[in-house]
């Protein structure tokens, strides 16, 4: 029997587009995932193995059948190498995100991408030097080109370690070259993943999972802190900005322009096409009151960070949107679009535009976006969308937006500290903010949406644990209005005085799943600070509702940073109990933290606060018994 829309989502415009989208009888995620069930089990135990053609194989988990695939690989091997596969999967999605971003920045220092240019000339010239690039005196264009090559460069082998690794405390990085895991290249690590988990290379499984560890860090030190330092250096360093979000965020009496993905080349380009006078004057022809650009999961975090750009939701509601009626267009990129929604968008007048070349979609119209057409083709789909406008049916916009502040990089972070993260580590030490923790990560219709997220995040903040979201995590927590100056009632005693005398929420927003660089960034400056290691601190990471690769990736990439990490959702290892015990509690021994998993945010709250407990312990801190 179908599961209701109260069952499914914790968000009242979920719970209202749902229902209005069993009416016109449209499917979605959820309604596939009951048609799915009950899923694989040799596949959730991750036992199933199809990396030859002398396979497909499973082992069976109840010790009666087989104990090894065709080419003797036991559940271990298999467990390990399908792990590491999903590693490799994620950091390779980053990675070549931040790929994406280095040929932008190349383009411009070329003059060939003349709409585009460098935003942030400070931050340009930090990470120039950082690089090792000669900055004094020199003309703007010329430092970037020559960064833009030094990143390239990163992205092979030629280094032996990345740049900005460098950043990570001394003794963690002792502790990477004493596993073997210090990071060389960015794609070399997510290539020799591939390598060691062809038939017959690496099968030893605690090899297997520790370059494992070694792929993330090349995503997290590496792809992805590319990709948001680049973004910054092109479209601004994110400050606090305020912007309102959930499905309200769409217009009755405007075009209504939606972005969903996660690589901002596109997206900014568009809004400068939504704010010209041009198109506004045309859409005010059309009997549109103006153009409303809103955005989806981490295209839109990008534009909330930098412009304050509303949110319409995040990855389960992005078929939910377009059942409103109200959206004239939805201009997509790349990273979790489900392909559902081509075919869904023709139930209303939906236009559905496909932008990259190394992502199509049945049912989406693709019109490819390169830095040299950018401007004038994101002119042209906003015409488009506005001449569609007259086409609209029927709207269903059932609630009101909130308000929440996005754009807390770590610049604007330790800029409300007053330049120094001096003041958090002192309220810290206090015991008025107990730890902080990172709540990030996807959707998963396995879980009730955005329960995981907001359920965690409120039970931290009660208890003086200061949270940073990123992704869809943070969208959800801004549904749940934990984003503005006000939301301190929720938190605890101290967190409130801190974040009274700042004026911040106890929420802050740091952007979108490659982001998630901006926390590592933010625990290293504070060990730095203390001089101790990450492992060191009263921190931890939450997924509580992760789907992606990506997301195993940054799991991975935490832990092997020494950030305690629990995750929602099992990830597919049960059927090795040493895959399980080492990345659970080995892992403690070798890198000083590890995974755990707990699908009840209740419980995975007295987890991560029991870990920060110890950790103050630890530390000489005052420490509560919990
Ligand atoms: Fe089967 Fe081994 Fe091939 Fe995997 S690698 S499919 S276990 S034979
Ligand atoms: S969009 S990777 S569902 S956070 Fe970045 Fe959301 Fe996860 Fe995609």
């Amino acid at each position: 029997m179908k599961t209701k829309a109260e069952e499914r989502t914790i968000t009242k415009d979920g719970q209202l587009l749902l229902k209005k989208m069993e009416q016109d009888q449209v499917e979605t995620v959820w309604d596939r995932l009951e048609a799915q069930s009950p899923q694989c089990g040799y596949c959730e135990m991750g036992l199933s193995c199809r990396v030859c053609a002398m396979g497909p194989c499973r082992i069976d988990p109840f010790g009666e059948g087989p104990q090894r695939g065709v080419c003797g690989a036991d559940a271990d091997i298999i467990v390990a190498r399908n792990l590491g596969r999903m590693i490799a999967a994620g950091a390779a999605a980053h990675s070549d995100h931040g790929r994406d971003l280095v040929e932008v920045l190349a383009e411009v220092a070329a003059g060939k991408a003349p709409e585009y240019s460098i935003t942030d000339e400070e931050k340009l010239r930090r990470i120039a030097r950082e690089y090792g690039v000669e900055t004094e005196g020199r003309e703007v264009l010329e430092i970037a080109g020559e960064l833009a090559a030094a990143m390239q460069e990163e992205f092979g082998t030629r280094k032996g370690f990345l740049t900005m690794a460098n950043r990570a405390p001394a003794k963690r990085r002792e502790i990477w070259q004493k596993v073997g895991i210090a990071p060389r290249g960015v794609d070399r690590e997510t290539s020799e993943m591939m390598h060691r988990t062809h038939m017959g290379v690496d099968n030893g499984w605690q090899s297997l999972l520790l370059h494992g560890l070694r792929n993330a860090l090349s995503d997290g030190w590496g792809g992805s802190m590319i990709a948001t330092e680049v973004s910054d250096i092109l479209f601004g360093t994110p400050a606090p900005t305020p912007n309102m979000v959930n499905i309200g965020v769409l217009k009755e009496d405007e075009v209504n322009i939606v972005v969903h993905g996660h690589n901002p080349v596109v997206s900014e380009m568009i809004m400068r096409a939504c704010e010209s006078a041009e198109m506004v004057e045309l859409a005010r022809k059309k009997g549109a009151k103006g153009i409303n650009l809103t955005g989806l999961c981490c295209t839109g975090n990008e534009l909330l960070m930098r412009h304050g750009i509303p949110m319409a939701g995040n990855h389960l509601m992005t078929e939910l949107v377009i059942g409103t009626g109200a959206v004239e267009m939805m201009i997509v990129d790349y990273q979790c679009i489900m392909p559902s929604l081509g075919a869904l968008a023709p139930c209303y007048h939906t236009r559905m535009i496909s932008t990259s070349d190394k992502a199509r979609f049945p049912g989406m119209e693709h019109r490819e976006f390169h830095p040299d057409n950018a401007a004038e083709l994101a002119r042209t789909l906003v015409r488009e969308a506005i001449e569609n406008f007259d086409q609209r049916g029927e709207t269903y916009i059932p609630v009101e937006a909130v308000p929440s502040v996005g754009g807390f990089s770590v610049e604007a972070i330790i800029g409300a500290l007053g330049g120094t993260p001096q003041p958090l580590i002192d309220a810290i030490t206090a015991g008025k903010i107990r730890g902080a923790v990172g709540v990030v990560g996807c959707n998963n219709p396995k879980i009730k949406h955005d329960y995981g997220h907001v359920t965690l995040t409120k039970r931290l903040i009660e208890n003086d644990c200061l949270v940073v979201d990123t992704g869809c995590a943070a969208i959800a927590n801004a549904k749940a209005g934990f984003k503005v100056a006000e939301a301190i009632k929720y938190a605890g005693p101290g967190l409130q005085e801190v974040c009274g005398a700042l004026g911040i929420p106890p929420v802050l927003h740091m952007g979108s799943c490659v982001d998630n660089v901006r926390i590592l960034v933010l625990a290293a400056a504070l060990a730095n600070a203390l001089q101790v290691d990450i492992s060191d601190l009263p921190l931890a990471g939450a997924a509580p509702e992760w789907y992606s690769e990506k997301a195993v990736s940054i799991g991975s990439y935490f832990v092997a940073s020494g950030v305690y990490t629990v995750l929602g959702p099992m990830p597919p290892i049960t059927g090795s109990m040493n895959v399980v015990n080492l990345l659970t509690s080995g892992l403690n021994d070798v890198i000083g933290a590890s995974f755990a998993v707990e699908a009840d945010p209740e419980k995975a709250a007295v987890l991560i606060r029991r870990h920060i407990e110890a950790k103050r312990k630890a530390l000489g801190l005052s420490a509560l018994d919990i």
